[in-house]
């Protein structure tokens, strides 16, 4: 079942820019930064209550969040909820026909397992679902 937003994504041209108005304005805490060669993006973990702001800058001109900002410019890129057996329901998605960015759970942060679901699925929102580790 799906147990709640797990974090927003937050695609940015710079963390250390981003960080003025999210972190100093607003006032989320920043949590952690770190690199996730992967995917190839540096992101920041903000606190936001309950949940979590995550800024997303590219580290590549390859990277998955390059391409979005070169194409639609800085802004949310996806939402993140927690689920548990993630890989029993990626099949159920399948099976329902969903458009599967990854077809089975990868390691993400942290330990958990993610999985993407494609936008074209998803009324235009690129959906991620994570396991987190016990
Ligand atoms: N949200 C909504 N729509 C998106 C999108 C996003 N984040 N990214 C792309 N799209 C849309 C595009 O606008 C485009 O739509 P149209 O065909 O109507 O123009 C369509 O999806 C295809 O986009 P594209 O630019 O051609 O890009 P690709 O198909 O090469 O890749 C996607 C899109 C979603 C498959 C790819 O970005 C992906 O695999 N994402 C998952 C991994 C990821 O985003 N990692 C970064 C975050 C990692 C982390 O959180 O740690």
């Amino acid at each position: 079942m799906i147990k709640g937003i797990d974090h927003i994504g937050i695609a940015v041209k710079s963390i250390a820019e981003a960080k003025k108005f999210w972190v100093d304005t607003l006032g989320l805490e920043l949590l952690r930064i770190e690199d996730v060669p992967e995917q190839k993006v540096r992101v920041a973990m903000l606190k936001a209550g309950e949940t979590t702001v995550e800024l997303l800058e590219p580290t590549a001109p390859d990277s998955p969040v390059h391409k979005f900002i070169e194409k639609r410019g800085e802004g949310l890129h996806h939402v993140t909820f927690q689920t548990d057996k993630l890989a029993e329901r990626l099949k159920a998605l399948k099976t329902a026909g969903v458009n599967l960015i990854d077809e089975r759970p990868r390691a993400g942060a942290s330990g958990a397992g993610i999985a993407f679901l494609h936008p074209k699925s998803a009324h235009g929102v690129l959906v991620e679902l994570c396991e987190p580790h016990d």
